[in-house]
């Protein structure tokens, strides 16, 4: 199973996400991700067999991480393969910290792929035509978050489905 662990958007914000991408879209075309695939990745698994990965289920269910509030307000792209993110203009120290945790733990189970920059971002656009846009609206908002989600990325041939596996206890 090709698992990953992220913040999932509460609907409020996953709209104004939503609204976001819709924008980008329109001067950058693309892909646009659907609102109910919009997320921050934390940490990215790859193929992980079943019993690891119930295992993993289990540990997050039992997880409590602490409460963050994360500034998103700065546009971003990453030139291959064409991705277009919001994000944020300074690092967020909360978010680093919460990374590495997780990747402590991953560690434990032997899992490799910790990376050696972490770059909080939600993808609105996978590739994008133009990366870049002068016309982009103003990115101005604020994403509480008290829970981490381990997601079963499903890809059967179309885009890849985002199927929530476990959620960590909310603080
Ligand atoms: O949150 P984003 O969209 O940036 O790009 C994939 C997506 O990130 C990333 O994991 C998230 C859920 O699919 N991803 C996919 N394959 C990856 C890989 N081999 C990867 N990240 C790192 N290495």
């Amino acid at each position: 199973m090709r698992l990953f662990l992220a913040l999932v958007p509460p609907p409020g914000l996953r709209e104004r996400l939503g609204a976001l991408a819709d924008a980008a879209h329109a001067r950058c075309g693309g892909r646009r991700m659907p609102d109910e695939s919009l997320h921050l990745t934390l940490a990215f698994l790859g193929e992980v067999g079943d019993d690891l990965a119930g295992e993993l289920a289990e540990e997050i269910r039992s997880l409590a991480i602490p409460a963050g509030c994360w500034t998103l307000d700065a546009w971003g792209h990453f030139r291959c393969p064409g991705i277009v993110w919001v994000g944020g203009h300074r690092p967020d120290a909360a978010l680093q910290r919460l990374h590495e945790r997780l990747w402590d733990r991953l560690e434990a189970h032997q899992l490799p792929g910790r990376p050696s920059r972490f770059i909080p971002h939600v993808t609105l656009l996978r590739r994008a035509e133009r990366l870049e846009a002068d016309d982009l609206p103003h990115v101005d908002l604020e994403w509480s978050y008290n829970q981490v989600t381990l997601i079963h990325s499903i890809n059967d041939g179309q885009a890849a489905r985002y199927v929530p596996l476990a959620r960590s206890r909310a603080t």
